[in-house]
């Protein structure tokens, strides 16, 4: 099943022979109690690289210079315009060293190096475009309260920022977090995934050659209930934005109460992908397809509820298992796989787990499933004959797995489409303008993609309804999460 990889780019080679230390004020650390971490290559099982891992202390190092670093400058004196400046240099940075940070995240997360190329990448350094373009947009009101008195607002920078990513788009996690950060004048502690902490080290290398002030970006590898805990509790970190599971945004809420942090939160989820009776079903069977099947199955919003009118159910299934049956599984490193392992042995468990489960529970596995062969893969499965209220149609997989359901009337499929505590995305794949925006509108989701599904843009905002999160990431939404805004009020008398 493992084809022909590339051959490593030699910064790539020199990158993993390097210890892979703390990034806190610009400066590379090791741990004050020297934890490691062991990166495994998920297509081989093999290990990549030991990466030091912090401990509170070291989180509180970084609290600290960060804190410094937003108070006493230069950051929070430099121009809005030097600040944008700094973005775009970052953004050439990442543009130059492309295919050595695509060939990090496909070792480390398996995921193939055509979807580096052609879209984590480029959304990732669009983002540091897009938001450098807010630096000096970014403007309060005027409000002319009355004659004699004169109240006007500032959008002032959070303060501290603490971001905890996940592994299934390491890279573009990072950016979606860092960017709007560094554009609202926030410092940041970055806290990658365990799972794949290679490539924002790599990330911290362009920060220190693009000329950020010291503490302004602090990256650090770490274990979540270890560094990721001892963020959310750290008195100086003004705000959390986390990327993950719904249990752990849970408890970040609940422990960040203690400190009043702002919280943002991008959770799970278990998402619809509806098939009208009017649907190009030429266009819309391989985008429900790739809405499920895209980087494995692990993305937040993937379309895992597959609903289909009856009258088309046989067809569509069909269909959509032939699909299943031609995608070529390997090595992401080589050019012709289009898909990868899962991230890890745990992920790989976990789905083979729900697929053990959806046929006890009484669905049909057409095709697919856990691959025998060396590397976490799971070929992409298609389930028929699920039922709402099987574990498979209602919980989070985080694999290549479609639940296909058959409905009768567009009432119907759109109260069981709604009826999830998660509520990130929805697809609606229709010929039909009026269905189109109605059905929308109706849908309890954070995005609806008309026929398209998993597009995503800097510019566009992102995030969910009901347990699947809240606040808004990308586009001019982004920038609230932020900021504060300050009333100011002048006696004119
Ligand atoms: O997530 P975790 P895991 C879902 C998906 C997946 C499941 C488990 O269903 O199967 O979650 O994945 C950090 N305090 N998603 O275990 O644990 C952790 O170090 C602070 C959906 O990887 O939520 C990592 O950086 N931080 C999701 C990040 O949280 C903590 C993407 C995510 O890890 C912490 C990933 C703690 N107590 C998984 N515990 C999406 N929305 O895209 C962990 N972390």
């Amino acid at each position: 099943m493992v084809g022909n990889t590339v051959e490593l780019h030699p910064k790539v080679i020199e990158f993993l022979k390097e210890p892979k230390k703390l990034f806190i004020n610009g400066e590379w650390v090791e741990p004050i109690e020297g934890d490691t971490i062991h990166t495994i290559n998920p297509a081989t099982g093999e290990e990549l690289a030991i990466v030091y891992a912090a401990s509170e202390k070291d989180v509180h190092l970084a609290a600290e210079a960060a804190s410094r670093a937003f108070e006493e400058g230069p950051w929070p004196n430099i121009s809005s315009a030097e600040r944008s400046k700094l973005m775009h240099k970052l953004a050439d940075l990442m543009e130059r060293d492309m295919q050595v940070l695509a060939e990090l995240d496909t070792l480390d997360n398996g995921k193939p190096m055509k979807e580096m190329l052609t879209g984590d990448l480029p959304n990732a350094i669009e983002q540091l475009r897009y938001f450098a373009g807010w630096t000096t947009k970014m403007t309060g009101q005027t409000i002319p309260i009355s004659t004699t008195h004169l109240n006007y607002t500032h959008h002032e920078p959070v303060g501290v920022v603490g971001q905890i990513i996940p592994w299934n788009f390491p890279i573009m996690m990072a950016l979606w977090k860092i960017a709007p950060a560094l554009a609202t004048g926030c410092t940041i502690i970055l806290k990658p995934a365990e799972q794949t902490p290679l490539s924002a080290l790599y990330l911290a290398k362009l920060i220190e050659e693009a000329g950020f002030p010291k503490g302004v970006v602090n990256i650090l590898n770490g274990y979540g209930k270890i560094a990721g805990n001892a963020l959310v509790k750290h008195p100086k970190v003004n705000k959390i934005a986390f990327t993950g599971s719904t249990p752990v945004g849970r408890a970040i809420m609940k422990e960040a109460a203690n400190t009043m942090k702002r919280v943002t939160l991008e959770l799970g989820g278990k998402s619809p992908n509806i098939i009208l009776p009017d649907a190009d079903l030429d266009k819309a069977i391989p985008g429900v397809f790739s809405g499920i099947m895209a980087n494995q199955g692990q993305v937040c919003c993937a379309g895992s509820r597959v609903f289909i009118p009856d009258h088309l159910y046989n067809q569509v299934i069909d269909r959509l298992v032939d699909y299943a049956g031609k995608v070529k599984l390997g090595n992401g490193l080589d050019e012709s796989t289009e898909m990868g392992p899962l991230v890890s042995k745990r992920q790989q468990e976990i789905v083979a787990a729900y697929i053990e489960k959806g046929i006890k529970e009484g669905a049909n596995l057409l095709i697919g499933g856990k691959s025998s062969d060396k590397g976490y893969f799971v070929k992409p499965a298609v389930f028929a004959d699920v039922e709402d209220e099987m574990s498979i149609a209602r919980e989070e997989i985080f694999g290549p797995v479609a639940a296909a359901m058959p409905y009768k009337s567009i009432d119907e499929v759109v109260k069981r489409a709604n009826c999830s505590p998660y509520g990130l995305a929805a697809g609606l794949w229709t010929e039909n303008l009026k269905n189109a925006h109605t059905i929308s509108r109706k849908l309890k989701a954070g995005t609806v993609w008309v026929n398209c599904y998993n597009i995503t843009n800097a510019a566009a905002p992102f995030g969910g309804y009901k347990e699947s999160g809240f606040g808004r990431e990308m586009g001019s939404y982004a920038l609230n999460s932020y900021t504060e805004v300050k009333s100011v009020w002048v006696n004119l008398e």
